[in-house]
This record gives C-alpha cells, structure tokens and sequence, in this order.
C-alpha cells in the first residue's frame, strides 16, 4: 500500500487505479451495553471515503444481513443466565467498489427480573391480565393456557403463555434456553441464535479494509 503512494508525483494512465483508497468503515452501538430486551441504535455515519463517496452500506450480524441505510434500530433479548455478546459489523462501499469494514460489539445482559420466578419483568408485564405479576413470584412450572409447556419454558422459547396455539415446537420440557428467542410481540432476528458462543472476538471496534 504505501509503495503506491507517492505524493508529489504526477500520476499518469493506468498507475491512478492504483491510488483508490479504500473508505473508512465507522460503526457505533448506541447503547453498547445493558440489560434485555435492549434497544440498540447503529450508526455508520461517521464512516467516509478519503477520495469518494460512501455509496452503500451493510449491516451484519453472524453473517447475515440486518440492515442496508447508515442507520438502523434493533432490540436484543437474551433468555439466558449469562451476559451475550453480539458482533455487529459494518461494511461500507465507495464509488469504486472498494470496500472497508468496522465491528462493534453490543453486550446484552440477562433481563431484570424483580421478583426471582425466573420469568423477567417485562416478559410478565405483557401477561398481567392473566395473573402474571412482576411483582410478586409466580410458579415457572404453572402452565397457564394448559397447553403442556410450562409457563417458564414458553418465555424462554418466546412463545405466549396465554395461548395454547403458541407453544414451543419441541413439546414439554423439550425446549433449552436459547438466547435467540424474542418474546411475545417481539422481533424474530435470523441467524442471531448462531450468535450465543460469539463471544470476546477482541475486534471490538476493530477496522479492517479490504479492496476489491
Ligand atoms: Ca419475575
Ligand atoms: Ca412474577
Ligand atoms: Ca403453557
Ligand atoms: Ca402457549
């Protein structure tokens, strides 16, 4: 890369293809880190293109595409006992095809759960007016539409545990903690549930820059 530059020279024909810089890819995590659900705002304006300009932008997580504008928002829930940690990266593209690519991680904390039934606050919120209370604990294995799958394993396989058309796939005690479930109302996310073990990457904020 630096044998390429020599500023002060002029620069004729071809050798100027050769001068394209890659764009700056920036990603920011708004908040970064707090407890589920966690609603995150990204922003890839701070990216720029030292020679051009930043054409398109794509958003990632676990190799799948969640968002193509330089901002997006998305909520993260995690099911689990255990902080998860999402890498989301950023790759932007200049007017010449060169690209560049930032990551950002979002740590997500268990969810609040006041009164230790093991169901959070928030999940039992929506569910009041069937009994449930943040406030107060209530039995994890009630099965409150007596659909077969216990109150407790309908929140962690994020299906309703008021309607018994919504029950977890697997039946009975066949559902494990997944990090990946969203909750009743709640925002699907694919390829997320691959994310679970994508922990301490060490690119937090780390650029790389690829060319075309
Ligand atoms: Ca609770
Ligand atoms: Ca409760
Ligand atoms: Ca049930
Ligand atoms: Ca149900």
């Amino acid at each position: 890369m630096a044998g390429d530059v020599r500023t002060g020279l002029p620069d004729i024909g071809a050798y100027e293809f050769r001068l394209t810089i890659p764009p700056v890819a920036d990603a920011q995590a708004t908040p970064a880190q707090g407890a589920a659900p966690l609603d995150v705002h990204f922003s890839g304006t701070g990216s720029y293109d030292p020679d051009g300009t930043i054409v398109a932008y794509e958003w990632r997580i676990a190799g799948v595409t969640v968002a193509d504008t330089a901002e997006f928002d998305r909520t993260f829930y995690n099911t689990t006992e255990q902080p998860v940690t999402y890498s989301v990266s950023l790759t932007v593209t200049d007017d010449k095809a060169a690209t560049g690519t930032a990551t950002v991680d979002v740590d997500v904390d268990p969810p609040v759960d006041g009164d230790g039934d093991g169901m959070p606050d928030y999940w039992e919120t929506q569910y009041v007016s069937h009994g449930f209370d943040p406030g107060a604990w209530n039995d994890p294995d009630a099965d409150t539409d007596e659909d077969g799958s216990t109150d407790l394993e309908e929140y962690r396989a994020g299906t309703d545990p008021t309607d018994p058309l919504s029950k977890p796939p697997s039946g009975p005690g066949g559902t494990q903690s997944t990090g990946c479930a969203p909750g009743a109302g709640g925002q699907a996310v694919p390829g997320l549930c691959l994310l679970i073990a994508w922990l301490a990457l060490g690119r937090r904020h780390s650029t790389a820059v690829t060319r075309p």
